[in-house]
């Protein structure tokens, strides 16, 4: 019995917050933040709570099941394993090996197993079509990275704690607890700013939770950031307001992007952008002129028509008034397990539009495509159509456009399996789904978020409950899949089976031992090379060359990214410390960190250049009013986690919060009436939800949350069914794409609404 106070980290959003769990009689008494935890300080969200809904949940899955004409049967791992590798490698047998697509979703990155298993298992299946939440999220700011800093991982990140001026574009802290940005405490933090005298300035279509807390606030017209950030550049440039040393270094590209910004004068994009020339300017130099100040922008940024450009404008604000690598600015992470040096060791730092999809054309980004191009993918025949998939932790019929046709495409296929604990909207389309063990009963590292955080830190902790023998974790489910792919593809030796054995002992947390041991803030490397060289003759001997994986052993043992300045990291130092260990505030890293060529940050790569007059066509189009259409945004809201927390009885309790937002002059002009249901359409499908009267929405914007339609047939959320909601996806279409980075457009897509006939 595990009774006594847990430490450990939160895993739902970014933001790791410590939390301290109470076990009583083998059961979550209590759940409050971790007072102790040095990053965090005690802060947690209400969904914190949920963690104790999601172990304890009865719609939880414990055991693989099986669609049966007769409903869902429950079978054994055996019997899972063997059908699931059946039918892919006969499928891929008939069909030629990209007949398979896999998707992998959000929850993956929130868990280390998942993550280093992931490229094991990729490599097992050996399909090109591959896709994940990333081009429904930052693919934009990982794109930027790999052109500007050459590497797709080296995320800048706001030192929030330091700086004077935050201007926040396109996202919304308050509710989200932020987001390539994991701050615990953003309120917190943001009181500090202020206190200091800091200015927090945000701009956003909707006024937001986080604009209520802002000095100051803007509208802004959805899908138009990039005429903003060019009309930016254009007065910096026309003040000669630009860090000179920044300007000299990067003469050429700073011409360049003078000329790019000088079609959009303040007072040429006011009215795309809905924000008047002389706030524009404002703006502008105050960033400038502030020595400490950070640009910062995420989600309604870059899930946009052009959130290629977007994004690539914010960095390069930030790099020409001088802000990038500065205390208070943006500045690169240096965590414990730096996957950063780890990548660029490999060669894997990341590429981009090596292929292109099938249909569309729309290209690859780090081996991945586009998810705005999985249905056509699949609905479409010929040579090279998907005909069966694999999701692992992700809802793509939720959380996905187009959600209808993504359920059609779903239900066409000859055989899907499904990595997740839930029935939902997208698993229930599955043959076979295989539940992974509960987040309390696996151990937990941030593999990915540390490398987000506004400050270096590292946790680690066991499994708080221990797992039911006959259950697995989701390591374990895609390291057995990936053996046994393998061994009926290219069959077993005496070696490979030894490999495999290997691997599946030492489990994700020995090995995560070993990078912790070899990282920056290890121990000597030298007690550590026979183990490492073990691991690096697994990986070369389990995995194909090139499998990501494969290289990050490698480069774990070679050991060249020890830093010699020790605080003794390993795995039984972070046990010995359960509330984390703090490795100190983010630093210069500059120019060393940088993976270009030149070793400086590359202000104006040529797919930026080359996307501009695609970005030109559009001036006059873009942020135009209708009487007709509105522009769609979305909505993160404190008590959701995308698609998936809605089956906690205390997270969905109240008034629905599935509504349309829309300003009160709209509802008039269109004769609807506050509470009553609208009918909300476009090219992808139509749905009906509440209406919600607000100023806090721009004129001619409507706003719906994402993550909600739990009305379709054949899931098993008790009660989530029993608040539905409607999907705003139903009604996002995936024909538009940022043809760029090939991210969804999320945000600023066009719908028209009406009055719901039937009350
Ligand atoms: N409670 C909660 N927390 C979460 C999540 C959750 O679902 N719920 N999801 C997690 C995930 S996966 C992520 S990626 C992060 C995202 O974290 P954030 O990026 O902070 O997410 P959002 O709250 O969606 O913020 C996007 C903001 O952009 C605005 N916006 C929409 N369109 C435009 C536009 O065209 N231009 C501009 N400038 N703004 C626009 C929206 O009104 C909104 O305020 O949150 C994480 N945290
Ligand atoms: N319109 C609109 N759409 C959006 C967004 C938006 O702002 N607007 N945001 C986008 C963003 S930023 C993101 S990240 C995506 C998220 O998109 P997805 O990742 O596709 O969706 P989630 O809702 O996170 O679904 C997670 C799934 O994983 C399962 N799951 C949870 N934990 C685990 C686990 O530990 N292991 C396994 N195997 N399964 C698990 C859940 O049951 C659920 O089925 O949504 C995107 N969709
Ligand atoms: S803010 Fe995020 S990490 Fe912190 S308690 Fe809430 S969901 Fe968990
Ligand atoms: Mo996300």
């Amino acid at each position: 019995m595990n009774n006594g106070t847990h430490y450990r980290t939160c895993n739902l959003c970014e933001a790791m917050c410590g939390v301290a769990i109470e076990v009583e009689d083998g059961a979550i008494s209590r759940i409050q933040g971790d007072d102790q935890d040095p990053f965090s300080r005690g802060h947690i969200c209400p969904k914190a709570l949920g963690l104790k809904d999601i172990h304890e949940d009865p719609d939880r899955l414990r055991q693989p099941v099986k669609r049966t004409s007769d409903g869902w049967e429950t079978i054994s791992w055996d019997q899972a394993f063997r059908e699931v590798t059946e039918k892919l490698c006969g499928i891929q047998a008939t069909h030629g090996r990209n007949a398979i697509g896999l998707y992998l979703g959000n929850p993956n990155v929130h868990n280390h197993g998942a993550l280093m298993a992931n490229g094991i298992f990729m490599g097992a299946l050996g399909t090109q079509n591959r896709f994940s939440a990333t081009s429904n999220d930052q693919l934009p700011h990982m794109l930027a990275n790999l052109q500007m800093f050459g590497n797709a991982m080296l995320f800048p990140i706001p030192d929030i704690d330091h700086t004077d001026l935050f201007i926040c574009l396109g996202a919304n802290p308050m509710a989200s607890n932020g987001s390539l940005m994991t701050v615990p405490d953003f309120r917190g933090r943001l009181k500090e700013l202020q206190q200091r005298g800091g200015r927090f300035i945000v701009i956003d279509p909707r006024r937001s939770e986080t604009a209520a807390k802002a000095d100051d606030f803007h509208f802004i017209r959805p899908g138009t950031d990039p005429w903003l950030l060019l009309a930016m550049l254009n007065v910096l440039f026309e003040a000669e307001a630009l860090d000179p040393d920044v300007c000299r270094q990067h003469q050429r590209d700073a011409r360049i992007l003078q000329l790019a910004a000088m079609p959009y004068s303040p007072e040429d994009v006011a009215d795309t952008t809905g924000i008047t020339a002389d706030a524009i300017r404002e703006l502008a130099l105050e960033f400038a002129r502030t020595p400490k100040a950070l640009l910062y922008s995420r989600v309604g940024t870059s899930t946009q028509e052009f959130g290629g450009l977007a994004t690539w404008l914010v960095y390069a604000l930030n790099i020409l008034t001088g802000k990038l690598d500065r205390e208070g600015g943006l500045r690169f992470t240096e965590p414990a397990i730096d996957l950063v040096t780890l990548g660029s060791l490999s060669g894997q730092t990341g590429h981009y539009g090596r292929r292109h999809t099938r249909v569309r054309g729309l290209p690859e980004f780090g081996g991945e495509f586009p998810a705005s191009a999985m249905a056509e993918e699949m609905l479409t025949p010929g040579e090279g159509q998907i005909r069966a998939f694999m999701t692992v932790a992700g809802n793509p019929v939720l959380s996905s456009p187009a959600g209808e046709r993504m359920d059609e495409a779903l239900s066409g296929l000859e055989f899907m399996v499904s990595v997740d604990y839930y029935i939902n909207e997208t698993t229930r389309h599955a043959d076979i789904i295989l539940p992974p063990t509960a987040p309390l009963e696996r151990s937990h590292y941030d593999l990915a978020f540390n490398t987000l955080a506004v400050r270096n830190v590292a946790k680690f902790s066991d499994p708080l409950f221990t797992p039911d023998p006959d259950t697995r974790s989701d390591w374990d489910i895609l390291i057995e899949l990936a053996h046994r792919l393998e061994r009926t593809k290219r069959g077993s030796s005496l070696r490979g089976e030894l490999g495999w054995r290997t691997l599946k002992t030492l489990g994700p947390d020995r090995i995560l031992d070993l990078m912790l041991r070899a990282g920056p803030y290890g121990t000597s490397p030298a007690p550590l090379r026979p183990a490492l060289q073990a691991l690096t003759d697994l990986g070369d001997h389990l995995l194909p060359e090139g499998n990501p994986f494969r290289a990050l052993l490698k480069n774990t043992a070679s050991h060249s990214h020890w830093k010699g300045r020790p605080k003794g990291l390993s795995l039984d130092h972070l046990r010995r410390h359960p509330h984390g260990v703090d490795l100190g505030p983010l630093q210069s890293t500059l120019p060393g960190r940088l993976q270009t060529r030149s070793g400086r940050p590359n202000l104006a790569p040529e797919l930026y250049l080359e996307d501009l007059p695609r970005l030109h066509r559009a001036t006059g189009n873009a942020g135009r009013e209708s009487d007709q259409s509105f522009y769609l945004i979305g909505r993160r809201q404190l008590r959701s986690n995308n698609s998936w927390m809605h089956n906690s009885q205390r997270l969905v309790k109240g008034k629905t919060r599935c509504t349309l937002q829309l300003h009160p002059r709209d509802l008039a002009r269109l004769g609807l009436i506050d509470g009553h249901n609208a009918r909300v359409s476009s090219e992808a499908g139509t749905i009906t939800l509440p209406v919600e009267s607000t100023d806090a929405v721009m004129p001619g914007v409507v706003s719906i949350p994402h993550g909600w339609g739990h009305g379709r047939n054949g899931i098993q959320l008790s009660v989530a069914q029993a608040h539905p909601g409607a999907s705003i996806n139903d009604v996002i279409s995936d024909r538009q794409v940022d043809t760029l980075s090939g991210v969804s457009v999320l945000n600023g897509q066009r719908v028209t609404v009406s009055p719901a006939r039937s009350e």
